[in-house]
């Protein structure tokens, strides 16, 4: 039996690189760099590249390659431009915004937190090349653009976070600081600020849909592997011909708690799980300061807690 708990990629395929579909002339602008990883294969595929870059997955790099630069200057400056002090200060080194004296003028001395608005407006260009990149490449692939609009979430709370908040609030001071701890204190600063967040209706719907993100996915995984051995990973064959193994997964759950998914109907089910993680998030946050001031007062008013 043991050679049915396939927790790890038990076959390798190995032949001529795999190119993909042909691209127009001018359009070809794969790297053609490419190898083979046995650990990778374990995991994923065992072939790397040929990588697409493209425009925009080169503005991409760049833009995000000069913001990460700049942060890690500033935190080298903070060290003393002492190597050792930046390594071992380095969870602890931030990048902060401006203070709220400076309201959310764009134009601020770059060592008060001009080099904070320089990296966002450069790490946001980043970011928005790469959901053109992802949905220029489903584009060419003639994909759907689930992909392109998943990520849209993302950075929808990613902009909450860092510029469509503080821009509503009429201060950068408002918004998330670069740094691996400040992130956090910021986290729990603007819970403690606003009331509490576990009160804000929008961060309980955004932890039920990434609480709701990893059982779904478990369940998928571990259905799908242990149908492995009926062909269960061919899920696309199983939606239209529906196999044995597809057959099974569907009957185990409706044994164990009454209802099952579809091959096709559970990838609907994570998408939008995770699509609703990052976009009831952004709502919550949005909210914060410019909507309410107080969860827990909001939420007694509301009969959503105690008086
Ligand atoms: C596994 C995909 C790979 C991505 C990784 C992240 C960087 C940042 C920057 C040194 C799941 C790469 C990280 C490039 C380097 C500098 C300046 C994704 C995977 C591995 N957080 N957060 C982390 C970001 C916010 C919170 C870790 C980013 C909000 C809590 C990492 C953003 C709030 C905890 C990180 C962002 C918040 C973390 C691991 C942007 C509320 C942790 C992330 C751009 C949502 C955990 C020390 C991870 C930790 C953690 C990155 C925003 C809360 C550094 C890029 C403001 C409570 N966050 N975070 O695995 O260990 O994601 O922190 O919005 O406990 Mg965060
Ligand atoms: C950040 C989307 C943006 C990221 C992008 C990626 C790069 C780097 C590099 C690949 C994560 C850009 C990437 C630039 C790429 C490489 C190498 C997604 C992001 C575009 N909370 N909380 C959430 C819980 C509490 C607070 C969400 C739990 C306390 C605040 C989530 C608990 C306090 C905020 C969640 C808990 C508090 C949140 C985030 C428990 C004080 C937010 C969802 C059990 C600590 C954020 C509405 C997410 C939000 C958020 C979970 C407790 C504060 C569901 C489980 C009470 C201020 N919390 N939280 O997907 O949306 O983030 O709130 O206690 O802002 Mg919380």
């Amino acid at each position: 039996m043991s050679t049915y708990q396939n927790i790890f990629t038990q076959i390798q395929v190995k032949g001529p690189p795999e190119m993909g579909v042909p691209l127009a002339p001018g359009e070809d602008i794969r790297i053609p760099n490419m190898g083979y990883s046995y650990w990778a294969g374990k995991v994923g595929q065992a072939q790397f590249g040929p990588i697409y870059l493209g425009w925009l997955g080169v503005l991409s790099i760049c833009f995000g390659g000069i913001a990460i630069t700049i942060i890690g200057f500033n935190f080298f400056a903070q060290a003393g431009w002492n190597p050792q002090v930046f390594v071992r200060e380095f969870f602890w080194l931030s990048l902060d915004p401006p203070g709220p004296e400076w309201g959310f003028n764009p134009f601020v001395p770059l060592n008060e937190g001009g080099w904070f608005i320089l990296t966002g407006f450069l790490l946001t260009i980043s970011v928005l090349c790469w959901l053109a990149r992802t949905y220029s490449r489903a584009r060419a692939l003639g994909m759907g653009y689930h992909i392109p609009w998943a990520f849209a979430s993302a950075i929808w709370l990613f902009l909450v976070l860092g510029f469509i908040r503080p821009l509503l609030m009429g201060s950068w001071a408002e918004a998330v600081p670069y740094g691996i701890f400040s992130h956090l204190d910021w986290t729990n600063n603007l819970s403690l600020i606003y009331g509490n967040f576990f009160y804000n209706p929008f961060h309980a719907l955004s932890i039920v849909f990434l609480y709701g993100s990893a059982v779904l996915f478990a369940m998928h995984g571990a259905t799908i592997l242990a149908v492995g051995r009926y062909g269960g990973e061919r899920e696309i064959e199983q939606i239209t011909d529906r196999g044995t193994a597809s057959e099974r997964a569907g009957l185990f759950w409706r044994w164990t708690m009454g209802f099952n998914a579809s091959m096709e109907s559970i990838h609907r089910w994570a998408w939008w799980f995770a699509v609703l993680t990052t976009l009831t998030g952004g709502i919550g946050v949005l909210l914060t300061g410019v909507v309410v001031d107080n969860w827990y007062i909001w939420a007694q008013e509301h009969h959503y807690a105690p008086s």
